[in-house]
């Protein structure tokens, strides 16, 4: 159906961002045609996004089909938190680990980090201990190669030995004016990426269009489902810019967008 345009929406000065997984849609899974029914609806009303962490490619999959372009279906598409962005279906600037460090200080850091790694006593290691990715790299003492088992051997490990801490404690020393947060989530590594560089990194997509709309969207509303501290929406549920809605599944953002906005 065809939408009015930005300014012509009916709940002015509003939009709505939605986190994907658990959001919108069950874990690394399709959304429901009552969810997708539900957003088109909304969108009648105010504008509607969605921030994932994943790429594009995964968010088409899990929003998209075969037949419909993802970047149609939300007036804005935040991938990777928002360092791919499309508005409208057009592309914004992009931004990436790489370009925002530059190539000298990146080296400085992986050079740090084999050697620390080189320099440490551990039961095994096997390969790729630093893996580059377009938001942030992977660093992983035992290396991203290691099979299951040799990923609960490593956890065990580090959980007595604190190699992962420890080398985190390392680089903050060692790089105390690069900006850089670590985050120890997974089993056997952890990921670096710049300060900002969560959920939060969408909303100057939001407030650009201040300059290219014209409008000043005072109300944000963020739905999502890892509000909790440490979890991956925690930072822009929490942000004063946002209003948050902590949600348990794809159902309960349903209930919650039907109350709110009388679909
Ligand atoms: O989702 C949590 C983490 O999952 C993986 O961690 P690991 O391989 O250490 O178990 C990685 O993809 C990591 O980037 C991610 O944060």
């Amino acid at each position: 159906s065809v939408y009015p345009s930005l300014e012509d929406r009916p709940i002015k000065n509003t939009v709505v961002l939605f986190d994907v997984d658990e959001t919108l849609t069950p874990a690394r899974r399709h959304a429901s045609p009552e969810m997708l029914e539900l957003l088109s609806r909304l969108r009648h009303k105010c504008a509607i996004g969605f921030v994932g962490g994943s790429n594009l490619v995964k968010q088409q999959e899990q929003l998209g089909s075969s037949t419909i372009d993802v970047t149609t279906m939300f007036d804005f598409c935040f991938s990777e938190n928002g360092l791919t962005a499309f508005r409208l279906g057009e592309s914004l600037a992009s931004n990436n680990f790489i370009q925002w460090l530059g190539e000298d200080k990146y080296q400085a850091l992986v050079d740090f980090v084999l050697k620390y790694i080189a320099n440490t006593k551990l039961p095994r290691k096997r390969g790729t201990f630093v893996e580059f990715r377009n938001g942030m790299v992977n660093i992983s003492p035992v290396g991203r190669a290691a099979s299951v088992d040799e990923r609960d051997e490593f956890e065990a490990y580090d959980k007595i030995h604190n190699i992962r801490k420890n080398l985190v404690e390392s680089l903050k020393k060692e790089f105390p004016d690069y900006g850089l947060t670590y985050s120890i989530g997974g089993q056997i590594s952890f990921d670096v990426f710049p300060t900002g560089w969560d959920k939060t990194y969408c909303l100057q997509h939001i407030e650009a269009e201040k300059g290219i709309s014209g409008i000043d969207y005072k109300t944000i509303h963020f739905f999502g489902d890892k509000t909790f501290v440490g979890g991956n929406d925690y930072e822009i549920y929490e942000d004063p810019r946002t209003i948050g809605h902590s949600v348990d599944g794809p159902q309960d953002t349903m209930d919650q967008l039907k109350k709110l906005f009388d679909l």
